[in-house]
């Protein structure tokens, strides 16, 4: 057994070392028992050419029981190696050698859900980032490669079906257990390394790829999700062809297999040939998901199936490249999505995404960049930063290059690098040799943490019409100054007809205009009596800051083409009326009355919108909802929760009123009389549901009819959701009615249970902290299930910003109680829901106090992961 814990260590960039041994092969056999789990391994290590003279390697190992240890077949006596403090040192080593240990561990007892574990009677793994060292010794790490074949054991009748990684090709039996031997040809990484022993039901189809290979697909739950499969199939085969059009890429093994499972700490895992998915990301039913669930799972099946080339085929050199593999995913999915879906509304989501979930994280205490250069825990860095600002920064290159150029540069990238694990560097430089430009500038997107601000003036004088800009990156921890970085700007500038004029001699009407300096200024001669459309497609990641006259924001959001700028316009709008709310401006003290002003200022263009809707009924949605209360909680230092919560519920309730006649039109326009699950009526739904919310933050009398009238008859999930929500969170007569019966509907269905605990425990209200406490003890809530404690936890703290920040700090100490409870149990999801917290310098004085005596107390018995995030937070 290992002698000692393994201390926190701080792991940095500019250290990083080759490793002195490759493994060739790894030939493990893993023999699962109740209680325990015998894990027998070959290692066939081979020194580097560089390493002349180095005898010794390290070996992580984390909680391994060591039965035996033996080198070319002699067993290692005690002297010849060290196990402590999670790492196995191995001396003496001749320059080729097979190294063999025999290990025990205790799958059952694993809640963090790294390694080995147990998930409702199925064994599964996980391995990234550092999770195949909890299963046997191996320099865990993403640069070493190794082909590897596994053989798994077990109960035959308990467990018919064993899955690892590549191809079968041998099985038998042994009384009442069985086994299955698995190849994989490639070259892979251990954190893609992945094994399944249960009882599952199969959905199985083929693909034909390019070159007329066929490829079985076959997707795997537990019995009673056989008919949940469908949906994630068909986005399977999308993607697979997608990817050969979009990208040349061709899958390469014979079998692909995604596995879903209960108990998952993210959304799902690419392991080579054996995916493993959190079920929320691969099962969907019209009765049982909504609509953006069924979203999710198309974009999360393409995600990880576009991994098995950005990722697998060309991995990382170590963690901190992470976000090449994950930006560039992302980027890829994105784009599917959008090519898959309305390509203007995908593109809006996402900003919305970013915006207000990555700008945040870079305006806090855990910002970092993209490329990290330092950490403790590797997977608090699965971050919004290193997947959603990574994939912004790919898709500027991609702009930067064009289509083709870019096409170009992935070829010479996947090429090059197939087979190999490589770094940023590694992948803008083929973005450079393709294009001949010079990203040495550019790169600094990935060394500097933080939001540019980019500012915009425009100038009319004789010589025409000019843009002046300045940016600016606020400072970041540990990063106090900052360089400007190479900000691609997409502009228009529209006439009085809303049409874009001719910016140059080539005759265009929309342009890049390349802000690299500090400050630099654009003149467009002879133009004159426009409005700007800045920023088109959200052409960089940055917060554009600038001075729209009176009647130009009306004017882009009633006629510019860029579905973005209209999208911003509208957040404009928005965030100006909210603003004056919180900070009392506009001479009265009364908000809700101010609030009737400003949803009267609003109304004519919000009814505009509403008068379009019948062209995109999705993107009218999106210009429809009001940005969130967090969201403008942000705007605010030293931010009042209480003041921002009245703010935004005033003006909700406002606009519910202002705009009643047309919601309800709405609420009875878009009723759909049978289901259908194309984008045009999952945007009508969303509009519906919008529509529905707003008539109930009115008070209209005919809210609750018409949300019972729905939830009694849905035809899909996003109806009955809809309807749910909006009586929880407007607290209709018919709310505590509809949540027993929905209870008492879907009690068996685990991920609509998850729902019905959310809308719960995000119903806002200072006096929701004893409800939210009430849901903790319901016989179904359980905190060693992700998905549950995500779905009360987190949604307490990510989104209900009333109930969390209550002035007596009931919110805080519930929080910092359920941290300690899941932090004990896993503490990658503490980590994870301890970002809630990150707000903490921004808060009024009074809470910021009461948050951190909380966070301290939390602190003192905490895990790595969760001590890691709460020390930034509190630094
Ligand atoms: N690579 C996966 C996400 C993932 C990361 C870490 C995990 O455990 C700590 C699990 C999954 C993806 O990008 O989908
Ligand atoms: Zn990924």
């Amino acid at each position: 057994m290992e002698t000692a814990h393994s201390a926190v260590k701080t792991t940095r960039l500019d250290e990083y070392r080759s490793p002195a041994y490759r493994v060739d092969e790894v030939r493990l056999d893993v023999d699962i028992h109740d209680g325990v789990t015998t894990v027998s391994s070959e290692l066939v290590l081979q020194r580097h050419a560089d390493a002349a003279g180095v005898s010794s390697m390290t070996f992580n190992g984390e909680g391994l029981s060591l039965r035996s240890l033996a080198l070319d077949g002699v067993v290692l006596n005690e002297a010849s190696y060290r196990y402590e403090a999670g790492l196995l040192t191995v001396d003496g080593l001749p320059e080729r050698c097979t190294l063999s240990s025999v290990v025990d561990i205790e799958p059952e007892k694993n809640t963090a859900l790294e390694g080995l574990y147990l998930s409702k009677g199925m064994y599964c793994t996980q391995c990234e980032a550092e999770g195949f060292r909890h299963i046997t010794f191996f320099p865990d790490r993403p640069d070493v490669l190794s082909r590897f074949t596994t053989t798994v054991r077990a109960d035959r009748a308990r467990f018919p079906l064993l899955l690892s990684n590549g191809n079968p090709v041998a099985s038998g039996e042994d009384g009442e257990r069985h086994w299955v031997t698995w190849e994989d040809p490639f070259p892979k990484p251990c954190y893609l390394f992945a094994l399944v022993a249960g009882d599952l039901a199969c959905l199985e189809d083929t693909f034909n790829t390019m070159s007329g290979r066929e490829v079985a697909l076959r997707l795997y739950a537990e019995h009673r999700d056989l008919d949940k499969l469908d949906h994630a199939m068909e986005s399977l085969k999308q993607a697979m062809r997608w990817d050969e059009q979009t990208y040349g890429r061709e899958y390469d093994l014979d079998i692909y297999m995604i596995v879903a499972v209960s108990h998952f700490n993210m959304g799902a895992m690419e392991n080579k040939g054996l995916n493993i998915f959190n079920t929320s990301c691969v099962l969907a039913h019209p009765a049982t998901t909504t609509d953006a669930g069924f979203q999710r799972v198309e974009s999360v099946v393409a995600h990880e199936y576009f991994h098995n080339w950005s990722g697998n085929r060309v991995t990382c050199r170590d963690w901190f490249q992470l976000s090449l593999k994950e930006g560039f995913t992302v980027f890829r999915d994105q784009e599917f999505s959008a090519d898959m879906n309305s390509a203007a509304v995908k593109r809006v989501e996402d900003v919305d995404f970013l915006v207000n979930h990555q700008f945040p994280e870079d305006q806090g205490p855990m910002a970092h960049p993209v490329r990290p250069s330092e950490y403790q825990k590797i997977d608090n860095f699965y971050t919004l930063t290193i997947y959603e600002k990574g994939a912004e920064i790919v898709r500027m290159q991609y702009h930067l290059l064009g289509a083709e150029g870019f096409r170009k540069a992935t070829d010479l990238y996947f090429e090059r690098f197939d087979g190999q694990a490589v770094t940023c560097d590694d992948f803008v430089a083929c973005m450079e040799e393709v294009s001949g430009l010079d990203l040495s500038k550019f790169k600094r997107w990935y060394s500097q943490a933080g939001t540019p601000v980019l500012s915009v003036t425009a100038t009319q004088d004789e010589h025409g019409y000019s843009l002046n800009f300045r940016q600016q990156t606020p400072p970041t921890p540990g990063q106090a100054e900052k360089l400007p970085v190479v900000i691609p700007v997409r502009i228009a500038l529209l006439d009085r007809d809303g049409e874009p004029v001719i910016l140059d001699e080539q005759g265009r009407r929309e342009v890049v205009l390349i802000v690299d300096q500090q400050e630099q200024g654009f003149v467009f001669p002879g133009v004159s009596g426009v409005t700007p459309s800045l920023l088109r497609g959200f052409s960089a990641p940055v917060v554009l800051q600038h001075d729209y006259q009176d009647g130009q924001l009306e004017h882009l959001l009633a006629h510019d083409s860029d579905g973005y700028c209209r999208w911003a316009a509208s957040r404009e709008l928005y965030f100006a009326a909210l603003d004056r709310l919180v900070k009392g401006e506009g001479g009265t003290a009364n908000v809700a009355q101010a609030a009737e002003q400003e949803a009267n200022q609003l109304a004519a263009v919000l009814d505009q919108v509403i008068a379009r809707a019948g062209e995109d009924a999705a993107q009218a949605a999106l210009l429809l909802a009001l940005p969130s209360e967090v969201a403008l909680g942000d705007r605010h230092v030293p931010l009042d929760p209480g003041r921002v919560h009245v703010a935004h519920r005033s003006l909700r309730r406002a606009l519910g009123h202002a705009l009643q006649s047309q919601w309800l039109e709405l609420s009875e326009s878009l009723l759909a009389t049978e289901l259908q699950m194309d984008g045009v009526a999952m945007g009508r739904r969303q509009l519906r549901n919008l529509a529905l919310e707003y008539l109930a933050a009115g008070d209209h009398p005919e809210a609750e009819r018409i949300a019972v009238e729905l939830f009694e008859l849905p035809l899909c999930m996003s109806e009955e959701l809809g309807a749910l929500r909006t009586l929880v969170h407007y607290q209709l007569p018919g709310a505590a009615q509809a949540l027993a019966q929905f209870e008492k509907r879907w009690k068996d269905e685990a991920l609509v249970m998850d729902q019905w605990f959310s809308v719960q425990a995000s119903a806002g209200g200072t006096d929701q902290v004893e409800r939210v406490r009430g849901l903790l003890q319901h016989p179904a809530f359980d905190w060693a299930t992700p998905n549950r404690v995500r779905s009360v936890v987190g949604a307490f703290a990510g989104s209900n910003p009333a109930a969390f920040h209550a002035e007596d700090g009931s919110g805080y100490r519930l929080f910092a109680e359920m941290l300690a409870k899941v932090d004990a149990l896993n503490p990658q999801i503490a980590a994870r829901i301890a970002n809630a917290a990150a707000r903490l310098p921004r808060l009024k004085a009074e809470l910021q106090g009461k948050l951190r005596a909380e966070l301290e107390s939390v602190k003192k018995g905490a895990s790595a992961n969760l001590s890691e995030v709460l020390g930034r937070v509190l630094s």
